[in-house]
Formats: structure tokens, sequence, C-alpha cells
């Protein structure tokens, strides 16, 4: 089998769903890690219409590739199929390469549960904890009532998915008894809450006791743990901090300056 090809800039964490992804079913994978700045930019809108990542950059100029054959999002040269946008990824990689079920099940029933939580994820997870990581964390001025609105969302959100793991004493995942696609897909949002919300790491998860345990099963998973080791090395490698901030800036005060001025 030969590997797919997937095009993530490292920062952001949507593309971490798919390399999660790819990790628990162990479909082999390259990545074109790519910058954060080029992606609303020709010729790779072309490529991705939407200009996010996972999506293209530089680099694949630099090797002269030809464009008109070169995918969006992710690329697989066993059956030619080009994707873009991580739900309808995630989906791919299940119908194609989830062949023993181990991240969905098989009956209806409990499919379109799985495919309810990845459409609510991608639509009321990730962009409302995006605003509010930008308005909190980002945004270099501090607009209160776009944070309020936004942490407000955030949290609300937090408590459909409390109140849904704590509705059975013994409920572990959202769809069934097993971890499933579904699950995962939340977890890179969630692992930023801190940057979300604004509050300190050990306390993003306040207030949402049955997140909190079902996140820390899913981060212990080795797909997660070799995830977040690859980010740490392609975030090196453009000379970012974990964080997201240039290496060298001495504190998050200087990170704020920069991107004021347009330099970060
Ligand atoms: N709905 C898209 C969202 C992708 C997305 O927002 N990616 C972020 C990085 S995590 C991005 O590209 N942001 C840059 C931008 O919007 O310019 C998906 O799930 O693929």
């Amino acid at each position: 089998m030969q590997p797919l090809r997937v095009w993530l800039a490292p920062l952001g964490p949507n593309p971490w769903k798919v390399i999660t992804v790819l990790e628990e079913l162990a479909v082999p994978y390259e990545v074109e890690s790519v910058r954060f700045e080029n992606i609303k930019k020709l010729p790779f809108t072309d490529l991705n219409p939407n200009g996010r990542v996972p999506g293209i950059l530089e680099e694949v100029i630099d090797r002269a590739w030809d464009i008109s054959n070169t995918p969006a999002a992710i690329e697989d040269p066993n059956t030619g199929i080009k994707v873009w946008e991580t739900g309808a990824i995630i989906l791919y990689l299940i119908d194609k390469y989830d062949t023993n079920n181990q991240l969905h099940y098989g009956s209806l029933d409990k499919e379109i549960l799985c495919k309810q939580w990845l459409i609510f994820q991608v639509g009321g997870q990730g962009p409302y904890f995006g605003q509010c990581t930008c308005f909190t964390y980002l945004h270099p001025e501090k607009l209160s009532s776009a944070i309020e609105s936004y942490s407000k969302e955030a949290k609300r959100v937090l408590g459909v998915l409390d109140g849904v793991l704590g509705a059975q004493p013994d409920k572990e995942w959202l769809v069934g008894d097993r971890i499933t696609y579904a699950d995962l897909a939340f977890v890179p949002w969630n692992d930023r809450l801190d940057a979300t919300l604004g509050v300190p790491s050990d306390k993003k998860f306040e207030g949402f006791p049955n997140v909190k345990e079902w996140h820390e099963r899913m981060t212990k998973r080795p797909s997660w743990v070799k995830a977040m080791k690859l980010r740490a090395r392609l975030m090196d490698e453009q000379g970012l901090d974990w964080n997201g901030m240039p290496k060298g800036t001495a504190n998050f005060q200087e990170y704020q300056e920069s991107i004021a001025k347009g330099e970060a």
C-alpha cells in the first residue's frame, strides 16, 4: 500500500484529527508541512478553495510539483481520491480503511450517531472554539463582548458533551461502548482549551469532569502521543514553540505585540 499524503500546518488543531485517525487505523501516511501565512493565497486556494488546513503550500511549489495534480488536503494514491475538510477526510478514511470496524460500527443505528457527533464537532465545536481562541488569545484588541459570547458558547458545547458522557455511570464513549472516530474528532480542540478559554492548563476542564476523563482516556492512546510528537517536530522545524509563539519570543505580551504589528 502506498502512503497517503496529508498537507497540514502543524500549529492549528484540525489536522491532528486526521493524523490521529490515520495512526489508530495504522494507515501509512506522509506529511507535507506548510506555513500558515500562505493558505489563503493562490495557487493553493485553487486546490482547497476554502484556504484552510489540512491544506497545501509553498513547499509544493518549491518541489515544482504539478499544481493541477496536487491535492488540497489528503491524497490517496491507492484510489486517486483527494479530499479536504476534516469531517469528509475522516469519513473517507473510515469507509476505505476501517474494514474491521475498529473506529466505527457496521449498523445504521450507531453509524448515524457517529456521524451526528462528527458533524457537531465540525460545526459546533471547531468553529466556536476557534473563534473563542482567536478573541481570547490572539486578537490584539481585547473585545470583552466577543470573548464573553464565544466563551459562553464554548462552555455550552462542553456542557452538552459533559451531560451526555455523564448520563450513565459507566458511559465512556459518545456512541455505544467503545471508542469511535466521533470521540477522537473532539480531542485536538479540547486539548487547547486553556488557550481557548484563557485559563491555566490544570483548570481547563473545570466544571466538566466527564469531558476531562473522556479526554484523558484518549490523550493516553499511542495514536495521540505519536501525533503530538510529530507536531512538536514540525513546529520546531517552522521555528515555533509548542504554543505557537515564534522561538525566542520572551513572553506572551511580546507575542501579542508582534501579532499587533503583523509580525507573527
Ligand atoms: N472546517 C475545516 C476547518 C479547518 C480550519 O479551520 N483549519 C484552521 C487550522 S486548525 C485553518 O486553516 N486556519 C487558518 C485560516 O482560517 O486562515 C476542517 O475541518 O477542515
